[in-house]
């Protein structure tokens, strides 16, 4: 059975998808992925066939191959299958009731997203200045997600969900070089060490990871002027 993920390296919530098909596939589940990238330089999630699968032009989405079902929004996606293909594994629980609260968990936790995505991320990915209020947003939402975040033995997909969210704020936040400073995030770290040791990390990141330590987020006259205005530290 395949399914057709279309997603970005520098999407929080596709590599969210993608790692988590891979984890159910280390499970032993028989499921196909087919990761089709969609580049958003070039405004590819909003040309008329990808609208026709996920019409408001955003990742992740999917196509089922097999029933040529189509779906956006990753919080669908994850319903999807964990219905599907995740019955009878611990990443979907037994009862109604727990689901229920899990997906009530996703909803509250998946607004981070949309202050990093509409503040900061679009701008980024298209050079756009970004005003310093956004970075300090982000900042202050991540440093409360570590405050509030409890380890725990066992992952569950919402602390993937989490992680890929956070990490992708921190990211952000540490290459600019504004905010070095929130960026010591204990209990977030030691979430990051428990995703990147499940199945499937290296091959959903690492394009990922290249990109991002190659990408420049802002302009060597913003730097400087920065470091005169003591934002950041020489
Ligand atoms: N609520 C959606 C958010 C999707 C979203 O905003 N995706 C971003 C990338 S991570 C996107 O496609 N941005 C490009 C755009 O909006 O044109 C979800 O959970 O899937």
């Amino acid at each position: 059975m395949t399914i057709k993920l279309y997603g970005s390296n520098i999407c929080p919530l596709s590599r969210a998808v993608f790692h988590f098909v891979k984890i159910l596939k280390a499970d032993g589940i028989e499921i196909q992925l087919d990761y089709c990238p969609i580049d958003f330089r070039k405004e590819e999630q909003k040309e008329e066939w990808f609208r026709e699968i996920h019409p408001a032009g955003k990742t992740p989405a999917i196509k089922d191959e097999e029933t040529k079902f189509c779906l956006g929004e990753s919080r669908a996606i994850f319903f999807y299958l964990l219905e599907k293909y995740g019955k009878g594994t611990k990443w979907w629980p037994k009862t109604v009731e727990d689901q229920a609260m899990m997906i009530r968990s996703f909803y509250a936790n998946g607004g981070l997203f949309n202050i990093i995505d509409s503040t900061v991320c679009r701008k980024v990915i298209n050079n756009k200045k970004t005003p310093d209020t956004a970075w300090i947003n982000v900042a202050n939402i991540l440093q409360r997600y570590d405050e509030f975040y409890e380890s725990h033995e066992d992952v569950t997909l919402l602390d993937i969900y989490i992680h890929y969210l956070c990490d992708f704020g921190k990211l952000l936040l540490m290459k600019t070089g504004l905010h070095n400073d929130k960026c010591n995030l204990p209990n977030l770290a030691k979430l990051h060490q428990k995703v990147k040791s499940l199945p499937g990390f290296n091959a959903v990141n690492d394009s990922y990871f290249n990109w991002i330590r190659n990408y420049r987020f802002v302009s060597q006259t913003e730097i400087d002027k920065q470091k005169q205005l003591g934002t950041i530290q020489e």
